[in-house]
């Protein structure tokens, strides 16, 4: 069984957002395109609340892109984004939402990210998403959203770590792009641990082949 996995599409990493990710919008339409496709589709929602450490503003003198230590870990310092309740937490307003199963939040201990939706960047909680999806049985999952550096790519390495076949749909996801090749980065590091990486054309051709096989 196959689910998709849509990573934190949200009005915050959209255009005009807080932390707004180039393009953002353009993966919106990806995700709507896909969902046929998947009798199973969860969504990560980034959900934090207003006094996280991850925002430069509840540090003093610190300024979004500064790095500081949480937990013991290097974290890059974001502005205030996904504050629970906001509108800016919100899913993208074109975003497909009745399909999907399950919301599973992240980033909600003031002391942590979570970058990935199935642990927090300490593995030290999970998110409920990797026994939910072993339990429906699921063995294979297609992650895409935002954004390709953070959150879809640490997605992806734990999917691929629980032992989940994974593949992430490149189209389907856009960079922060701290550094401009972050994306192409992100892109490779996935590859190495082995997560295919496939166009959301590429994808639908592989399922209209199997159709007609089956
Ligand atoms: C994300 C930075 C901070 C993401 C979330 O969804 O990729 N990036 N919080
Ligand atoms: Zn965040």
């Amino acid at each position: 069984m196959e689910a998709l996995i849509l990573v934190d599409i949200q009005r915050d990493f959209l255009p005009g957002g807080a932390l707004a990710v180039n393009d953002g919008d353009t993966v919106v339409p990806v995700a709507n395109t896909l969902q046929p496709y998947f009798d199973l589709i969860v969504a990560t929602q980034d959900y934090h609340p207003a006094d996280h450490l991850s925002f430069a503003a509840n540090h003093s003198e610190k300024q979004p892109g500064d790095l500081v230590q949480l937990k013991g870990l290097k974290q890059v310092l974001w502005p205030v984004h996904c504050v629970q309740g906001a509108t800016g937490a919100q899913f993208a307003d074109n975003l497909s939402m009745d399909r999907v199963a399950k919301i599973f939040p992240k980033g909600t201990d003031p002391e942590i990210d979570s970058y990935s939706g199935f642990f927090d960047n300490g593995h030290l909680k999970a998110t409920g998403l990797g026994d939910y999806l072993k339990e429906k049985g699921v063995d294979k999952v297609v992650v895409m959203g935002l954004a390709t550096d953070y959150c879809v790519k640490f997605t992806a390495l734990d999917a691929k770590q629980l032992g989940f076949t994974t593949v992430v749909i490149g189209d389907g996801t856009r960079a922060v792009n701290l550094q401009p090749d972050d994306f192409d980065k992100a892109i490779a590091e996935m590859k190495a641990a082995g997560i295919q990486i496939l166009s959301s054309e590429e994808f639908v051709a592989k399922q209209k082949e199997k159709a007609s096989r089956s």
